[in-house]
């Protein structure tokens, strides 16, 4: 008896303690709310300081990203398509959806064109492609040889084993350099899908020196003011070996191929942990970074939205950039291309959703405080060094943004005039039909 009356009264203590934290931690929170409310109503107010706003709009300024054709078609995985009504069944409509976007965001003046699907006679091709662009306000950008998807490449293209395949390999490429200075686009894109699927079954160091010949012969081909990017990806589609599988060979093999070759880095083509702007940073410092494809994933090569699982990576990468060209006062000439694929959003959405995110991040890598991080990394005041970097991540841009575009001209939102100009309405209504029954992916 007496020992549950102590219980009980032990229990009544504990509460009273626990009554009183919880008032004292209730008033804490009220003060804090209300603390929060106050700079919330001060900052609607001064929407941001006038320094900000102006690192925001020159970054903006200087900030253009090329879409890619095949976003805008009907594409799927290996396991099938879902095919949608308005998709691009032909290469003008690509044309006419990128300059869709560009019109609303104004900064993607360009459209990278895959050989295969875009230029279906090839060189003979660059006339239609003129009159493409000429009619829907975008000009063809990066050119992408096809070296993938023929029968031929069944076991390679440059690294195949049989002197014909890679001769026609080669040649599809110059044909690709041909395409790209008649359309005076600058830079050829090169990706492989070559590599092996079982140990033993290929050699691998005779297929680096194919590579090797095959980029150089390519690289001759290369007008003085062309460049030859080549992509790296660890696997997919051959999963023992890839023969350009990181940035480390694909800047031996474009060093090896001449000095207009640099290397390409495709955010999705890296093993989960890797530290891509590590990578981006000793690029930079090589002078070997020649542009990025983005795009986001959570797995392997996802071809997500940019920034749809890791904004903060996206402004990583950014920051190396911007930190280079603040140290060296180089300029870092880098192309920035979106390469993804859109099975389940709508297609052009998708790509205003990726280009209003890539200004968004551009912009928020703009307020890091250089001068201020390296004192703080001579310092190794870690604390504060990286605190720069997360203040800028944590900066809501998008109110600088929106009036940057209407000094521009430009809609403050891009979607939702996309979402009201009735654009999509009336190609759906037109594409419907043909979608319906072309399932073929990209072309
Ligand atoms: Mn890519």
């Amino acid at each position: 008896m007496s020992r549950s009356l102590t219980r009980l009264a032990l229990q009544s203590v504990v509460l009273t303690v626990l009554q009183c934290e919880t008032t004292s931690s209730r008033k804490e929170n009220r003060d804090l709310v209300r603390g929060r409310i106050v700079t919330f109503v001060a900052e609607e107010r001064f929407p941001m300081d006038a320094g900000k706003s102006k690192k925001i709009f020159d970054a903006l300024e200087t900030f253009r990203i090329e879409l890619p054709s095949w976003g805008f078609a009907n594409t799927g995985t290996r396991f099938g398509k879902f095919i949608q009504a308005a998709a691009a069944t032909t290469t003008e409509e690509k044309f006419s959806d990128a300059g869709q976007v560009h019109l609303l965001t104004g900064v993607c003046p360009t459209v990278a064109l895959h050989v295969l699907w875009d230029c279906p006679d090839g060189v003979h091709s660059t006339d239609d492609i003129r009159k493409f662009a000429e009619r829907h306000g975008v000009l063809p950008g990066s050119i992408n040889p096809n070296l993938f998807q023929d029968q031929e490449y069944k076991y390679g293209s440059f690294g195949n084993p049989d002197p014909a395949i890679r001769q026609s390999a080669l040649q599809h490429t110059k044909d690709g350099i041909e395409i790209a200075r008649r359309l005076r686009s600058r830079d050829i894109s090169m990706w492989f899908a070559d590599g092996s699927n079982y140990p033993g079954t290929a050699n691998i160091r005779q297929r680096k020196q194919w590579f090797k010949e095959c980029l150089k012969e390519s690289h001759h081909q290369l007008s003085p003011e062309q460049r030859l990017l080549v992509e790296y990806k660890p696997f997919e589609p051959a999963f023992y070996h890839t023969d350009i599988a990181d940035w480390g060979m694909a800047l031996l093999l474009a060093r090896a191929a001449g000095p207009q070759a640099k290397v390409l880095v495709d955010t999705g083509h890296h093993y989960a942990a890797q530290n891509i702007e590590q990578i981006v940073a000793w690029l930079l410092s090589e002078d070997m970074l020649g542009g990025f494809h983005f795009n986001d994933r959570r797995y392997a090569d996802d071809d997500l939205t940019m920034g749809s699982i890791d904004p903060y990576q996206v402004l990583r990468i950014f920051h190396e950039i911007r930190y280079f060209e603040w140290e060296t006062g180089q300029h870092a000439d880098i192309a920035y291309m979106v390469d993804q694929s859109h099975n389940l959003k709508g297609k052009i959405e998708a790509m205003i959703q990726t280009v209003t995110m890539a200004q968004e991040l551009f912009s928020k890598a703009a307020l890091v405080d250089e001068p201020e991080l390296a004192t703080a990394q001579q310092k190794c005041d870690l604390v504060r060094a990286e605190s720069l970097l997360q203040d800028a991540f944590a900066t809501d841009v998008r109110p600088a943004i929106q009036e940057w575009r209407v000094s521009k001209g430009l809609p403050s939102n891009p979607m939702e005039a996309f979402r009201q100009n009735g654009y999509l309405e009336r190609i759906t209504k037109e594409r419907a039909a043909r979608n319906s029954r072309n399932v073929s992916s990209y072309a």
